[in-house]
């Protein structure tokens, strides 16, 4: 940043990884895409897991949580992607992304991402994909996302996933068959996804006859971007990007430009 640029107001917390760029998580990459296509300056935050929690409450979040702990349902869980707008007199703390596309639609009006027709939609493709296809991308992609956690964030994550699974994380996608048929089970939930979203006719985008993406693109982009930057090796080996006659490959082509910043 030069000496004479202002520090961006907003602030996005995203969780840090060793790839390059960082940002990784199929869940943050929501808000940063939205907060790329809108043209809202914002500066990242990197946040490890173990720190999610103190982060947030510290911010203001007590109570914020989106969920409760997979691995001990009495606690909260605090998750990123969570923004920060300190653009007014007082800071303003958004969890969870579709409140935060919300919240910057009513803030920047501009460029739009949650459509007054159809909102509704476009909360139900996130229940949906999040309830029917992403349970089928636990089991194989979790082993990826463990490889790239930083040195703060291994631990934690690891040692989470295994007692929410009961078992090693090596266990939960050995090489040969079984990770076959993950894969296969995978491709199936997604191919069945698309059938859906043809519904709409060829067009890439949510909206049926859209020339914008709107969060539901954002959302299905993340996702399956997050397969890619895990398990880049498997992501070629499978062909993801072939998948569902090329659906989602075209996605992810068609939202490059709001790939960056991804420092
Ligand atoms: N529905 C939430 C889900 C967010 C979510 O699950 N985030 C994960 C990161 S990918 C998280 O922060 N997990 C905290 C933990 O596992 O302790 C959203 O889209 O904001």
């Amino acid at each position: 940043m030069s000496a004479h640029a202002v520090e961006p107001k907003i602030t996005l917390f995203d969780i840090p990884s060793i790839c390059k760029p960082q940002a990784w998580s199929g869940n943050t990459w929501k808000a940063r895409y939205i907060l790329n296509y809108k043209r809202i300056p914002y500066k990242t935050v990197w946040i490890p897991y173990p720190d999610i929690e103190k982060t947030l409450v510290n911010l203001g979040g007590e109570g914020k949580a989106t969920s409760k702990r997979a691995d001990d349902p009495t606690k909260p869980l605090y998750t990123l992607p969570a923004i920060l707008d300190e653009t007014g007199t007082e800071a303003v703390l958004i969890v969870d992304s579709v409140n935060i596309a919300e919240y910057l639609d009513q803030k920047y009006p501009e460029r739009p991402v949650m459509p007054n027709v159809g909102k509704a939609l476009e909360f139900a493709v996130e229940a949906l994909f999040t309830s029917t296809v992403w349970p089928l991308a636990v089991m194989p992609l979790l082993p990826f996302a463990d490889q790239i956690q930083d040195e703060r964030s291994q631990p934690y994550f690891r040692e989470s996933r295994e007692r929410v699974f009961k078992k090693k994380i090596e266990e939960f996608s050995p090489e040969g068959p079984i990770r076959d048929s993950q894969w296969k089970a995978l491709q199936e939930g997604l191919d069945k996804f698309a059938a859906v979203l043809d519904k709409n006719g060829p067009n890439i985008y949510f909206v049926r006859g859209g020339i914008n993406p709107t969060f539901a693109d954002f959302l299905l982009a993340a996702r399956i971007r997050w397969i890619k930057t895990i398990a880049p090796e498997e992501w070629r080996k499978r062909g993801v990007e072939q998948w569902s006659n090329g659906r989602w490959g075209k996605l992810l082509k068609s939202l490059e430009p709001w790939e960056s910043p991804a420092e």
